[in-house]
C-alpha cells in the first residue's frame, strides 16, 4: 500500500474513532455565538494558551507543527510541546502532546526549540528544558517509531541535558536552540539564544554525533545594541532562484539570514556565512544605521522557519499574541494564534526578505468579488459587497494617477510606526491615506484601516504602509497600537499592492508583494460576523485608481482534535 493511502486511512480512522467531526461542528457553533474572535482558518488549539511555533517540519508526506502550550489554562504556564499534523498546511489534526516534563532536565517546563532532519531521514528535536534548579538547559528528543509518519511518540535522550549554562552563561538567559546545520566537514553546528554582559548573543556549538556538543569560543554573532535573543533562526536563502534552500546546503549562491526575537519583534540581518571558520559577515547589524528589518511590523514573534523539501520552499511560522487583557483571555478560554504559514525569499535587489502566504491557503477561497479600473476620488469609501467580510482574503492593486501630488517627506520622519500613529487613517493627506477598511460597521464607527501614504524626498518616492487599530473596536480598554513600515518600492514603476487575510480577530497584511508585512489583532464589538463590512477608501485629496481588486469569502479550515486528552500533560 502506498504511504499516502496509509496516511489517509490513518487520518480517517483517527477522525471517525474520536468523533472529531462532531467536535469541529460544535466549536464552529461556539464561534458563531459566544466566540466572535476565534478564527476560521488561522491555526488554533481548541482551547488554552499557545505561544511559539516549535520544530516545524515536513516528514514522509506530513507537515508537523509543535507549539508552546499550557494544557491547564488560557495564560502562560506549565509549558509543553503540543503537536498537530497536516497534509496541506491548511487543515490540521491535533494529536497527542509530543514533549512534556518527565526528566530532571525538563521537569519545570519544555520550552522552545527546533527540529533537524538527520541523515537517513531521522528527525531530532533540540529543545530547552527547565531543570530541577529552574536553570535553562538544552535537551534532545527523537521519535520512538520512525515508520509512523505522524511521529506520535517521542523519546528523550538518556544523555540529557546535552548543553548546560556554564562558563559565564546566565542560566535564566540561555534558550531556544535552532535547527542544526552540517558543514562540509560533516560536523553539526547549532546556535542557542542568550544574553551575556547585557548583550544578545548566538552561542555556537559543534558536534560530530548530535549528542556531545562543544561550545565554540566565538559566538556566531552578538550585538551590543540588543538584550536577550529569544528564538534565533539561521538559514540560507538563494540569491539566484526562488527556491528555498536546505539549512545544511553547501550551495554558494546564497546569503544567510540571522533572526532574533527581542523588543516584542522578530528582527533579521543578512550576511555571508563561511562554514570553514564559522564566520558570519553581516551586511547590516541589528538596530544599526537606520535599517530595521523585521519579518512583520505588527504582531509577530518567536517565529521559526523550516525547509519544505516536498515543495522546495522555506516556510515561516510566527506566534501572533493577543491585544486584549489576561482576564479577557481567561473569559475566552484561549490565547494566541499562529500566522498563516508564509514562504520566505530574498527580494530581487537582495536587500531584504519577501514573504507570501503559502499557495495552499487559496483553496479556502470561495465566493469572489472583483472590480477593475475603479477611480477612488478624494473622500470616497467603496463597499466590497457580497463576501463574508469577517473571514476573507483580499488582493488589491492601486494605481497612482498624480504622483506629483505626493507630500514632501520631512527628513525627521524616519520612524514609520510613529509617522503612522501621527497620520492615522482619519488624517487627510494628499496622496493617501488610501487602502482597505476591514472589520468595519456600515457607519464606519468601527474599522481597522490598512493603508498607504506616498511622500516625496528629493528625487525619490517613499511608500508608507500603516495599520491603524485606533477605531477597531468601541471597547476602550484594548491595546490599539498603530503599526507602520516603509515599503521598499518605486511607485513610478509599479502599482501599490496590498493583500490582507482577514479572520475574525486578525488581519495579516502584505504590502508591495510581501516586502512589508503588518499583522494586527482586533476585537470589534459591533463589526462581527454578518455585521462586518469591507471597504476600499481614499482619504487623500488626490484621486487613486483601483486597477484590480479581488476579494474572496474564506471557508473554514478543518482544524480538529482526535484524542481525548487526559487532564494534565498527556
Ligand atoms: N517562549 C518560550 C521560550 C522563548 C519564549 C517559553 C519566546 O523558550 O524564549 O514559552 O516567546
Amino acid at each position: 500500500m502506498e504511504i499516502s493511502v496509509i496516511l489517509v486511512v490513518g487520518f480517517c480512522v483517527l477522525l471517525v474513532d474520536h468523533g472529531a467531526q462532531a467536535s469541529h461542528q460544535s466549536s464552529r457553533n461556539l464561534q458563531e455565538t459566544d466566540q466572535p474572535y476565534r478564527t476560521g482558518y488561522h491555526f488554533q488549539p481548541p482551547k488554552n494558551w499557545m505561544n511559539d511555533p516549535n520544530g516545524p517540519m515536513y516528514y514522509k508526506g506530513v507537515y508537523h507543527l509543535f507549539y508552546q502550550y499550557n494544557p491547564d489554562g488560557a495564560v502562560w504556564g506549565n509549558i509543553i510541546w503540543a503537536h498537530s499534523v497536516s497534509y496541506d498546511l491548511v487543515n490540521w489534526v491535533h494529536i497527542d502532546h509530543a514533549i512534556y516534563p518527565t526528566q530532571p532536565s525538563d521537569i519545570n517546563g519544555c520550552w522552545s526549540g527546533s527540529t533537524t532532519i538527520l541523515p537517513g531521514e531521522k528527525p531530532a528535536i533540540l529543545y530547552t528544558g527547565i531543570d530541577t534548579k529552574n536553570h535553562q538547559v538544552q535537551n534532545l528528543a527523537v521519535p520512538k517509531n520512525l515508520s509512523d509518519p505522524l511521529l506520535r511518540e517521542w523519546i528523550k535522550s538518556p544523555y540529557n541535558p546535552l548543553m548546560t549554562p556554564i562558563d559565564g552563561i546566565d542560566p535564566d538567559l540561555y534558550r531556544d536552540p535552532t535547527t542544526a546545520w552540517q558543514g562540509p566537514d560533516k560536523i553539526w553546528r547549532v546556535i542557542v539564544g542568550s544574553q551575556i554582559n547585557g548583550h544578545g548573543r548566538a552561542i555556537l556549538y559543534r558536534s560530530k554525533d548530535f549528542v556531545n556538543w562543544t561550545r565554540m569560543d566565538s559566538p556566531l554573532h552578538s550585538s551590543g545594541k540588543t538584550e536577550m535573543w529569544e528564538c534565533p533562526d539561521f538559514f540560507p536563502v538563494s540569491t539566484s532562484s526562488t527556491n528555498g534552500v536546505d539549512t545544511s546546503s553547501q550551495d554558494k549562491s546564497t546569503k544567510h539570514v540571522l533572526k532574533a526575537s527581542f523588543n516584542h519583534h522578530d528582527y533579521y540581518i543578512l550576511g555571508s556565512y563561511m562554514p570553514e571558520n564559522d564566520k558570519f559577515s553581516v551586511e547590516t547589524n541589528f538596530m544599526d544605521s537606520g535599517v530595521d528589518l523585521r519579518y512583520d511590523y505588527g504582531k509577530f514573534y518567536a517565529s521559526k522557519t523550516f525547509f519544505d523539501g516536498a515543495m522546495n520552499r522555506r516556510i515561516l511560522w510566527g506566534w501572533i499574541n493577543e491585544s486584549d487583557s489576561e482576564s479577557d483571555d481567561i473569559k475566552k478560554g484561549w490565547s494566541g494564534l499562529q500566522s498563516i504559514p508564509r514562504t520566505v525569499l530574498l527580494s530581487k535587489n537582495g536587500k531584504q526578505l519577501v514573504q507570501w502566504p503559502v499557495k495552499e491557503i487559496e483553496k479556502l477561497r470561495s465566493k469572489n468579488v472583483s472590480f477593475h479600473d475603479k477611480k477612488l476620488k478624494s473622500g470616497s469609501v467603496l463597499e466590497v459587497p457580497g463576501i463574508t467580510a469577517s473571514q476573507a482574503d483580499v488582493d488589491v492593486s492601486f494605481e497612482l494617477l498624480n504622483l506629483e501630488d505626493a507630500e514632501i517627506l520631512d527628513p525627521s520622519w524616519t520612524d514609520a510606526q510613529l509617522l503612522c500613529s501621527q497620520k492615522k487613517a482619519s488624517v487627510r493627506g494628499k496622496l493617501g491615506p488610501f487602502g482597505l477598511l476591514a472589520f468595519a460597521t456600515k457607519d464606519l464607527k468601527e474599522q481597522t484601516a490598512i493603508y498607504f501614504r506616498i511622500f516625496r524626498s528629493n528625487h525619490k518616492y517613499i511608500v508608507l504602509m500603516c495599520s491603524d487599530q485606533s477605531r477597531s473596536s468601541v471597547r476602550e480598554e484594548l491595546d490599539k497600537t498603530t503599526y507602520g513600515a516603509f515599503v521598499d518600492m518605486d511607485p513610478r514603476h509599479e502599482n501599490i499592492t496590498l493583500r490582507s487575510l482577514i479572520d475574525h480577530s486578525i488581519v495579516e497584511s502584505f504590502g508591495g508583494e510581501g516586502r512589508a508585512c503588518i499583522t494586527a489583532r482586533t476585537y470589534a464589538k459591533l463589526a462581527i460576523h454578518k455585521q462586518a463590512y469591507l471597504f476600499a477608501f481614499n482619504n487623500g485629496t488626490s484621486s487613486v485608481k483601483i486597477s484590480r481588486l479581488n476579494a474572496w469569502s474564506m471557508k473554514n479550515a478543518q482544524i480538529v482534535s482526535t484524542t481525548k486528552r487526559r487532564k494534565s500533560h498527556l
